[in-house]
């Protein structure tokens, strides 16, 4: 089956302990996926959707009870539960394993398991990373088929003598109570059993590529980060990429391809990734920043010509749609979609659509599709050195508090006001939807150790380059009195990027405010939008009051990090805290 002693020697132990009826390993050829295609079609994995309008499209409903990642039944297990740190559920490395094996043993009788050898990142790129994900879910190979590059490649890469990481991942029964999501980074392992759905069960996204990377990138010295990659071209040609982070289900896939309101005539964004990027620093000082992915996986509600016309023009052919509705005709449907609502719908668990049973999309179903086929496709995304980025973006979902835009004062203060995020829950992970939670980096899901140490190996980035990103924080999502969002959001975050992109050349203007740099209305392009003054102080404004408490909140939630929690990090709450007193008094 393979060369590779090491590989050879774990695919056998697996199928001792998984006592598979078949083992097939992946070449990721089209006669394969054909096959497989075929063979979840006839077992009712997948239904075919209508060829005419949506060509080669499939449609899975997953189990009811397994619609989201499950942050509860996620555990970083190492030998010292300070090395997972507060941030995680942990387990200690051994009882984790006897744990999940026990729901292991045996899972895999009647079925195929599958052996995907996969490669994140661009061929030929040194920042490349290979995984081997071993699952019985067919639906799994052809999502990873999209999301990652497998097959032969990616085999010979590993045969080549480079390191990989395993995946153990088996769907079990789907029986929520014997579902575990777990990593093992001292060993690059991954266990997950008892889901089949995105990041629980595609290994490579945000398992590998998150968890496991991240700590890799703490020993290694680069970023693995929950972020979308995009480059912004202004009329002379001249392309800017930055770099943003948001939790699960606010915008990235938007943001990463986004079309400029038509104002900015020349104005392009060229999207490199809308999800995960790894940042290495280059011998000229700056991050580059590669893609690890080779697919979207996002949100389809809300997503429509209107909200996102590249995503739409992708999403048509080729894909996998999980839990959306369909048409009588055949076609995939969801809230927000273009178009008045077909009066014959099939709702995402299969049945007529009846709005007591609540919207006809699950609020977290999801497309995947190449990212090849999107319009905005940057020609650089597959570059083996990556693009360097100029900015950093963090935001959150926050109704009140942040205002649109600000910009870090340093370094220091950039990795302060990323690490102090905080957003009001999604769909995107089971549990109640709406709740403000700290989510520094917009990777409190995703971060394999630490936070304090991971906030600690951010902030060292200072001394080894002077030619850092700057640091920038948005909020699209602040509402009025009347729960309002006040800024229109989707193509118009153009003129924010606009705004970052000048300060980053230093032809713009900010006001100090001891949050950070704030535009005022002037200098924003606002030109051609609907907006009055008041809304635009409004959405700039920021009330010493409220961020007192905001600061005790925050304070509040490092205070949990302890003795480790870099001395960096509390100057910045100190600083902040002082001068917004300062300001008050001088008021
Ligand atoms: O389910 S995934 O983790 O892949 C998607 C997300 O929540 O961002
Ligand atoms: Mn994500």
């Amino acid at each position: 089956m393979t060369n590779n002693p090491e590989l050879a020697a774990w695919i056998d132990a697996v199928a001792a302990a998984t006592t598979p009826d078949k083992i097939h390993l992946v070449d990721g050829s089209d006669a394969e996926h054909d096959k497989l295609i075929e063979e979840m079609l006839a077992d009712g994995t997948l239904e075919k959707l209508n060829e005419k309008t949506h060509p080669n499209c499939f449609l899975h409903r997953s189990d009811p009870s397994d619609v989201a990642r499950v942050e509860h039944l996620t555990f970083v297990c190492t030998e010292s539960e300070e090395d997972a740190g507060p941030n995680n559920n942990w387990m200690a490395t051994d009882e984790g394993h006897a744990k999940i094996d026990a729901l292991f043993a045996g899972c895999m009788t009647g079925r195929t398991m599958y052996v995907i050898p996969y490669l994140m990142g661009p061929y030929g790129s040194p920042f490349s990373r290979a995984g081997v994900e071993i699952t019985d879910s067919p639906y799994v190979v052809a999502n990873m088929r999209i999301m990652a590059r497998i097959g032969r490649r990616a085999l010979d890469h590993i045969e080549a003598g480079n390191s990989f990481v395993r995946g153990l991942h088996s769907v079990g029964d789907l029986d929520p109570e014997r579902r575990f999501i777990m990593h093992f980074p001292e060993e690059l392992m991954i266990k997950s059993f008892g889901s089949g759905y995105g990041g629980n069960a595609l290994l490579g996204k945000k398992c590998h590529a998150l968890r496991i990377a991240s700590w890799q990138a703490r020993t290694e010295g680069w970023l693995a980060e929950h972020m979308l990659i995009l480059g912004i071209e202004d009329p002379s040609g001249k392309t800017t990429y930055v770099a943003a982070a948001f939790p699960s289900a606010c915008g990235k896939t938007n943001l990463a391809m986004l079309v400029p309101p038509a104002e900015f005539k020349g104005w392009k964004v060229w999207t490199v990734g809308d999800d995960i990027a790894w940042l290495h620093l280059g011998e000229d000082g700056r991050l580059w920043a590669i893609n690890p992915e080779a697919g979207f996986f996002g949100v389809a509600p809300g997503t429509s010509l209107t909200t996102n016309p590249n995503c739409m023009k992708t999403l048509g052919r080729n894909a996998i749609y999980t839990n959306v509705g369909v048409t009588a005709d055949g076609a995939p449907w969801w809230e927000g979609i273009d178009g008045p609502k077909p009066s014959e719908l099939i709702d995402w668990q299969g049945r007529p659509h009846d709005a007591a049973n609540g919207p006809a999309a699950h609020p977290n179903s999801r497309f995947t599709v190449s990212a090849s086929q999107c319009p905005s496709y940057s020609d650089q995304a597959n570059v083996p050195q990556g693009v360097p980025i100029s900015a950093f973006i963090f935001g959150g979902r926050r109704s009140a508090v942040a205002p649109l835009v600000f910009e870090a004062l340093d370094w220091d203060h950039g990795v302060f006001a990323a690490a102090a995020v905080a957003s009001e829950t999604t769909a995107a992970a089971t549990g109640q939807v709406g709740q403000v939670r700290r989510d520094p980096m917009a990777m409190k899901p995703f971060c394999g150790y630490n936070f304090a140490d991971y906030w600690a190996h951010w902030l060292s980035f200072k001394e080894r380059s002077d030619k850092l990103p700057k640091v920038f924080h948005v909020n699209w999502f602040r509402k009025d009195a009347d729960g309002n969002f006040m800024w229109p959001g989707f193509g118009d975050n153009m003129r924010v990027l606009k705004w970052i992109i000048e300060r980053c050349e230093g032809s713009s203007d900010a006001v100090k405010t001891p949050i950070g740099l704030i535009p005022q209305g002037k200098d924003l392009d606002l030109s051609g939008l609907d907006l009055n003054e008041a809304t635009v102080a409004a959405l700039l404004a920021i009330d010493p009051k409220i961020w007192r408490t905001e600061m005790e909140a925050i304070e509040e939630y490092f205070g949990s990090f302890g003795d480790r929690l870099p001395g960096a990090i509390v100057e910045q709450i100190e600083r902040i805290k002082r001068e917004i007193i300062e300001s008050q008094k001088a008021a």
